[in-house]
């Protein structure tokens, strides 16, 4: 099923766009939790990170090793990336996406 993001990876409604290529695309996160909040998503319509398949390895793959690009391109070195992984998890939006964050001391555990 499609989500805000699918509308947003078509272009149909607006985001702040840092960063997008052939698979993903990441854009500012609009209700931020720090100086940079950025969500990356795959271009593929994946639930979460439990809807991925063997098949998508090269893909989680790439997203994992563009964070840094990203993070970079937003002047952070350090930065944590997270997944909420289902409801219970407190995932809203059912596309995978991964919170890149940063800017700021951030706590562990989180909560
Ligand atoms: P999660 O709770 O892990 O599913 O995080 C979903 C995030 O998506 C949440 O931090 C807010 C963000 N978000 C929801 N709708 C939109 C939107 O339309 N635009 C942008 N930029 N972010 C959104």
């Amino acid at each position: 099923m499609s989500t805000i993001f699918s509308k947003i990876i078509a272009g149909e409604i607006p985001a702040d766009v840092v960063y997008e290529d052939e698979h993903c695309l990441a854009f500012k996160d609009i209700n931020a939790i720090a100086p940079m909040h950025i969500l990356l998503i795959p271009k593929k319509e994946l639930v979460n990170l439990s809807d991925a398949k063997e098949l998508d390895k090269e893909l989680l793959g790439h997203m994992m090793l563009k964070t840094k690009e990203i993070a970079d391109s937003q002047g952070f070195e350090d930065y944590r990336v997270v997944t909420n992984n289902g409801a219970g998890a407190q995932q809203s939006v059912f596309h995978l996406h991964f919170h890149i964050i940063g800017g700021r001391s951030l706590n562990w555990p989180p909560g």
